[in-house]
């Protein structure tokens, strides 16, 4: 029998949290692969509950907040030299060196190591994971593939030590070519995912939360997201058979945080969402289900909403990204404010209080000035809905990597290292640093005054002043709310 062992690395950047992360594409491999007869083992350094890693660090369990979610183990490590300028401090998160040594010097030599990779500016920790491996066990064929491999093919086969790089997602054409290097009969369907019975979720040996996938692809193609490039085409599973996984998982593992990872997880959700979420109900699953990746604001119709509060999600997020109505249009015109208004009605009227919903604002794309990204946060607070910052990093083949391009701002064979988000801002004309940092603080401001009910807020002028640190006055109790940026002193807010 065939034996392989599928690695997911830990991660390398400046900051990292653990929000139900799992390697999905490493899981719907193992399921393809255990059809095809083999054996498969799995080691994810971002396990924070493995049984192995609690006793590694003298633990019984892992801390982790009422959602699931939780820190991981963090060590610090020389910054690439790329990111010197960057004035934080370098961490690996995950599991350290020396625990994955000890699981591998556990093992039978495999027939094949099969790594994945995520954020394209991760690969530091994909390199050290391969030369791990290859080090143990010389010879043993390393194949790699995931987001960075396709998004990144050259650099991948440059610069990682694996034997082959499978970039793509795994279509027909793919799994051939896999199961020709692995030695294996009848590759899988092209429908392979489609007819997915289930994630094999056993290879966790502690799982605490689940991450779920309905779908792959998204119909959209915003100029910022690569998602059209990492799968062009929607596919989904059936919805019975999505909410038959959760149900078993439920009772049989005892989750209950279920994430879902899908791009477009509403898309004519009269024949996916709302089945999915009905036989959920009928199976009687008793569990909390969260949306990290946000949702399309436009359908939050009145019978979604209904039936994400009936079968209790928690965590919502709305992608938003901002309240310009000109960028909306150049991004792919997702939704409007007049949308994310409807949309937070529709919530609150199913029974959500506005201020637990999370709405995501963009900063730092390319031509976009403070003012704007204060004027879409003050939109989302106005509205009673809680903000959540992302800042915008380019990536290798989205139409705003181009723009980033042309602008200057990247160059086009740029080390994907460049792209971290925590680097970014400090390339753009608009942002520095202290300006992300002080938009970081009143979105923590904003969403404090939600959250308490009080609505007036500053001019939008004043803010801007203050995040690019040509006025100073006083969000009254932003220290209270962990800011950071100094300066709050002077006018009263
Ligand atoms: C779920 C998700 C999240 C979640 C979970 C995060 C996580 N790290 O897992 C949340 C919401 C928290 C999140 C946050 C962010 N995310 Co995100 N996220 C995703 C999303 C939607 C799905 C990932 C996924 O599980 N896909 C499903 C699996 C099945 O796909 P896959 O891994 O690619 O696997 C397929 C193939 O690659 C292949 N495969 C995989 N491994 C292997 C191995 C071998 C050997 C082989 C042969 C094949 C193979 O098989 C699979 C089937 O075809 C992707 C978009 C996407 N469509 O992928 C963005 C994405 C990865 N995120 C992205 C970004 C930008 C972010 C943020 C930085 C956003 C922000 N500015 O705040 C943050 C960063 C958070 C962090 N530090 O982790 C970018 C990546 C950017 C980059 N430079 O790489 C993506 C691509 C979205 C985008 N905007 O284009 N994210």
């Amino acid at each position: 029998m065939k034996r392989f062992l599928l690695i997911d690395p830990w991660i390398t950047d400046f900051a990292a949290y653990d929000f139900w992360i799992k390697p999905l594409g490493l899981l719907c491999l193992a399921a393809l692969l255990r059809e095809a007869g083999a054996k498969v083992e799995l080691l994810d350094c971002l396990d924070r509950h493995d049984p192995g890693w609690l006793a590694w660090q003298g633990w019984n369990s892992a801390r982790e907040r009422w959602d699931g979610t939780g820190k991981f183990h963090r060590e610090p490590i020389p910054k690439p030299p790329v990111l010197a300028d960057v004035p934080r401090r370098f961490c690996r998160y995950g599991w350290t060196p020396g625990y994955l040594r000890s699981r591998l010097r556990q093992m039978e030599r495999p027939h094949a190591v099969l790594v994945t990779s995520g954020m394209t500016y991760w690969y530091p920790g994909v390199r050290e994971v391969i030369s791990k491996v290859k080090k143990e066990w010389p010879g043993v064929p390393v194949l790699l593939g995931g987001i960075y491999a396709t998004l990144c093919p050259e650099h991948a086969t440059r610069e990682m030590g694996a034997d082959y790089v499978l970039p793509g997602p795994l279509s027909g054409e793919s799994l051939r070519q896999l199961w020709d290097l692995l030695e294996l009969q009848a590759p899988p369907s092209p429908q392979w995912f489609a007819e997915l019975e289930s994630l094999p979720y056993d290879l966790y040996p502690n799982l605490r939360s689940a991450a779920v996938l309905t779908g792959l692809g998204c119909p959209f193609r915003c100029s910022f997201c690569a998602s059209g490039i990492l799968q062009p085409q929607l596919v989904r599973r059936d919805p019975k058979v999505v909410a038959a996984e959760i149900a078993t998982l439920n009772r049989s593992r005892g989750v209950v945080h279920f994430a879902f990872f899908d791009d477009a997880l509403l898309v004519a959700a009269e024949k996916h969402f709302l089945p999915i979420c009905e036989e959920l109900r009928r199976l009687g699953v008793h569990a909390s289900f969260h949306t990290p990746n946000g949702l399309h604001i436009r359908m939050i119709t009145p019978d979604v909403a209904e039936a994400m509060a009936a079968v209790n999600f928690r965590t919502v997020r709305l992608s938003f990204e901002t309240s310009n109505p000109e960028r909306q249009r150049a991004m792919g015109s997702k939704a409007s404010e007049e949308d994310l208004a409807l949309a937070l009605e529709r919530l609150e009227s199913a029974g959500y209080r506005r201020n637990e919903v999370g709405v995501y604002v963009l900063a730092g794309l390319p031509g976009q000035g403070a003012g704007e990204v204060v004027e879409s946060l003050l939109a989302v607070a106005r509205l009673g809905a809680k903000a959540s910052l992302a800042i915008f990093s380019p990536i290798p083949g989205t139409a705003e990597w181009r723009k980033s391009v042309e602008s200057g701002l990247f160059p086009a064979d740029a080390d994907p290292l460049l792209g971290n988000d925590t680097r970014v801002p400090l390339r753009s004309p608009q942002f520095d640093l202290s300006a992300v940092q002080r938009l970081r603080d009143l979105t923590r401001w904003l969403n404090r005054r939600v959250e308490e009910g009080l609505f007036n807020f500053p001019d939008r002028e004043s803010l801007v002043g203050w995040v690019l640190g040509e006025a100073e006055f006083r969000l009254a109790g932003a220290e209270a709310v962990g800011g950071t940026s100094g300066h709050l002193r002077g006018m009263g807010a």
